[in-house]
């Protein structure tokens, strides 16, 4: 859009390193002095959209309000990192119709499930096999993985340090930055 503004749309399962990563490169874009900022579950999960949970239909609400937000953000010239699951390949291509080309940056987080399971941080994923939280993603809740993401990011094979700078190479291949 020849301001530098875009979203980048992180994609993958619970504890694949969405939220990880979209601080990190947050962070990075901050100490350039770049404007940007974070979507993930805390500011938006918590706040706009509390009133949903994870069946089908209130995941793709959550994410057609997510991108709409994502829009304004960009609208107003900003790099927006977005942590999301968005599970479902037509809510993202959905989001991605909103944006301009080359706005709509997929960056598909790509972690083996058992990696994800062996990392579980908050025991979701334990719960999950328990019964104890139904719909899980990747458990009993299907992932459709990007097709054609812009970027993949392999983050069990990766520091968080080269992933990061695998999405500034992107970004500057493109002139984003
Ligand atoms: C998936 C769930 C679920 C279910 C609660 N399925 O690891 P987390 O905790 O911090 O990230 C997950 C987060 C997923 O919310 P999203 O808004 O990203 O999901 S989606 O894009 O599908 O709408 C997890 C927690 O919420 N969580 N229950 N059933 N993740």
């Amino acid at each position: 859009n020849g301001h530098g503004s875009c979203v980048l749309w992180f994609t993958g399962l619970s504890g694949s390193g969405k939220s990880t990563l979209a601080n990190a490169v947050s962070a990075e874009l901050y100490r350039r002095g770049m404007n940007e900022y974070v979507l993930d579950g805390d500011n938006i999960r918590h706040g706009l959209n509390r009133d949903l949970g994870f069946s089908e239909a209130d995941r793709t609400e959550n994410i057609r309000r997510i991108g709409e937000v994502a829009k304004l953000f960009v609208d107003s010239g900003m790099i927006v990192a977005t942590a999301f699951i968005s599970p479902f390949r037509s809510d993202r291509d959905q989001v991605r119709a909103l944006f301009e080309e080359g706005d709509f940056i997929e960056v598909f987080v790509d972690c083996p499930l058992a990696e994800c399971e062996r990392r579980d941080p908050k025991q979701l994923y334990a719960k999950a096999r328990r019964g104890e939280i139904k719909d899980f993603t990747g458990i009993d809740s299907p992932y459709e993985p990007p097709v054609q993401p812009e970027i993949t990011i392999h983050t069990d094979l990766l520091s968080v340090e080269k992933a990061v700078e695998q999405i500034f190479v992107y970004l500057y291949r493109k002139n984003i930055i």
